[in-house]
């Protein structure tokens, strides 16, 4: 269960966020009020949110969860493999040192962002990608097995992150998209099929028995209903054309 979460405003150099979308470019002022209704979603499934102030010098801010990972155990700070986004690193351990007694880093040789880490139980799955390399990911799992955590690498060919393609929805229920579908990784779960026209849908959200889905994705609300779980839709067009899913928008712990 989660009781809390984090989350930043976004800022107005949203529009300048990084992206491989060519959905153009987020428009402010609705960014703003698709967050608010997030922010919204987070309390109503019982998080206490912790509302961060915008960044102006860094577009993709509000993507926190990129920046840290959150355990009950630990907390550790990433090192975003993305140029643009490694300040944004220090804005967020203030916020942490009000939750966590301290917080860990990751050399500067080791690149890693969240959104490309998967919790299962006390299991992290992080997906190499471009933005996250072999020596970041084995710092990480080093900082976990001193918590008594563990992890693993995942190698992967097309994803952004990890969870652009996959999303733990707890009870041995994975959402998965694309290569993750016959990822050898994954074998031992169920997996529930996302389709390419859909593809954004395979990064949902489980909140503590509701699982938070974006908005305008009806097969796969369908599936994840039909598994018997509350469901929660979020309008996310506006961090959907910067590439930004829904579980990049709060770090929950
Ligand atoms: C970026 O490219 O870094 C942002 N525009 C999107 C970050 C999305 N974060 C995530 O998937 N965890």
């Amino acid at each position: 269960m989660f009781t809390r979460a984090i989350v930043r405003k976004p800022c107005e150099a949203i529009v300048n966020g990084l992206t491989t979308a060519n959905l153009g470019a987020p428009d402010y002022a609705l960014a703003c009020e698709q967050h608010q209704d997030y922010v919204t979603a987070l309390q109503e499934c019982g998080l206490q949110v912790t509302e961060l102030p915008a960044l102006k010098d860094y577009p993709d801010s509000c993507f926190v969860e990129d920046v840290a990972l959150l355990t009950q155990h630990c907390a550790i700070l990433t090192h975003p493999g993305a140029l643009s986004r490694k300040g944004e690193v220090a804005y967020i351990t203030a916020a942490l040192n009000a939750f966590y007694s301290s917080t860990q880093a990751i050399s500067d040789k080791g690149h890693a962002e969240a959104g490309d880490i998967m919790m299962v139980g006390s299991h992290f799955y992080i997906g190499l990608s471009e933005r996250t390399n072999l020596i970041g990911a084995n710092e990480i799992i080093r900082i976990l097995s001193k918590h008594g955590l563990s992890g693993s690498t995942v190698k992967m060919k097309e994803l952004l992150h990890l969870k652009t393609g996959v999303s733990y929805l707890e009870n041995n229920n994975l959402l998965a998209y694309g290569e993750i579908m016959s990822h050898p990784d994954f074998a031992e779960y169920r997996r529930i099929e996302v389709h390419e026209d859909e593809q954004y849908a395979a990064n949902s959200l489980w909140i503590n028995g509701t699982i938070l889905l974006p908005k305008g994705f009806p097969n796969t609300l369908k599936a994840v209903q039909q598994l018997g779980y509350e469901t929660r839709e979020v309008a996310m067009s506006e961090f959907q054309k910067i590439d930004g899913g829904l579980s990049c928008l709060s770090l929950r712990f």
